[in-house]
């Protein structure tokens, strides 16, 4: 989609149910009424519900509906990443159905999205709660040419991607918990990410990138076990109008201008800031759980490899670059929500 047609949606949604005249748009836009017609035209073609009322304006009659992947394309600002893209009314797992497509050949950017997951994955064989119709669960296929170990960073990279878009697109100030998580202002785990990899023995054939984003549930949607660790983005207070469509737009176009910029200078020093000011895990107290033992300490930084330092009393470090970490205390709040 141009950037008017994306103005124009952005418009009409912040307008909720009222209408906004032709002449508004236009003005607003830099564009003649024609020209704005001739827009909205195109949006209705491609399956906005956009009514159109003679001297009263335009309006948005409702929600989005279910993903479509012209919608998601029509918007897409993006050369490689979603321009292949299939959206699945259900399937097991993106992830499991993604990693095949890219052993078939799918090329860098393919993007695939379901209503709903019936297997879908977390890490370690976890499971990932995916009703229909509430969230976004999406996997992408990269092949960046990359050695092994360079793979984690790409997790933390997408974390910071996916939290900078959230927050632009919704005003909900997620924040990252170290490496895959995204938590809302309390805690609550929002989005979770999970890396799958093909390798040869040195350097990687292609990743999964594999995305959940919890958008419209409310509290009683999770089932009971996720009821006080779970949340989502209308949960926050989320705009409004939240939109899956654009918020698959947003993040797509912030994952590939990332990306692009980790591959070409080489790494994640580029993104440390941004993930430091994101982040919700520097100065906790946290257990850290690797593969053969388990550590307790405060997480004292993030290097320009994207491993966590944990100090572990008597002076001792810690550097850790694959785990899952459990904050230990409460969670105290951020930017001034409870
Ligand atoms: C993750 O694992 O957080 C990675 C989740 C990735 C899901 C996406 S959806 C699209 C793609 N296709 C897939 O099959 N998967 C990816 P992990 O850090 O292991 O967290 C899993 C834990 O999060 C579970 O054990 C639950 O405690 C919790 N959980 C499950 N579903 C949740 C949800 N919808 N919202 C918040 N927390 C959830």
């Amino acid at each position: 989609m141009t950037d008017v047609r994306a103005r124009i949606l952005q418009a009409l949604r912040g307008a909720g149910e009222d209408f906004v005249s032709g002449e508004e748009l236009s003005r607003g836009l830099g564009i003649s009424r024609t020209a704005v017609w001739k827009h909205i035209r195109y949006l209705q073609a491609v399956g906005y519900p956009i009514e159109a009322v003679r001297h009263r304006g335009y309006r948005l009659l409702h929600g989005e509906g279910p993903l479509r992947a012209d919608r998601i394309q029509a918007g897409l600002a993006t050369s490689r990443f979603g321009r292949h893209l299939e959206v699945l009314e259900t399937v097991d797992s993106t992830n499991r159905y993604a990693f095949e497509a890219a052993e078939r050949g799918a090329p860098e950017g393919y993007a695939v999205l379901a209503e709903r997951q019936t297997g879908g994955k977390g890490r370690r064989g976890r499971p990932w709660f995916s009703p229909p119709g509430t969230g976004i669960w999406m996997s992408l296929v990269l092949r960046p040419p990359l050695p092994l170990h360079r793979a984690p960073q790409l997790t933390l990279m997408t974390a910071v991607s996916v939290a900078e878009a959230v927050r632009s697109e919704t005003g909900v100030p997620v924040v990252i918990k170290w490496p895959n998580d995204l938590l809302l202002p309390d805690g609550r785990k929002v989005c979770g990410i999970l890396l799958e990899m093909s390798a040869e023995t040195d350097h990687i054939r292609f990743i999964v990138l594999g995305i959940g984003l919890n958008v419209f549930q409310r509290e009683e949607d999770f089932p009971e076990e996720l009821r006080h660790s779970a949340g989502s983005l209308a949960m926050a207070g989320g705009h409004r109008t939240l939109c899956r469509t654009t918020l698959v737009q947003a993040v797509l176009g912030a994952l590939e201008r990332d990306y692009d910029r980790y591959i070409a200078e080489g790494g994640f020093a580029p993104f440390r800031s941004r993930w430091e000011a994101l982040n919700a895990t520097l100065g906790r107290a946290v257990s850290v759980l690797m593969t053969d033992r388990t550590i307790f300490g405060v997480a004292r930084r993030i290097d320009d490899e994207g491993a966590l330092w944990v100090e572990t009393g008597g002076g001792r470090v810690e550097r850790v670059v694959s785990a899952e970490v459990l904050f230990d205390g409460p969670f105290h709040t951020f930017g001034g929500m409870d």
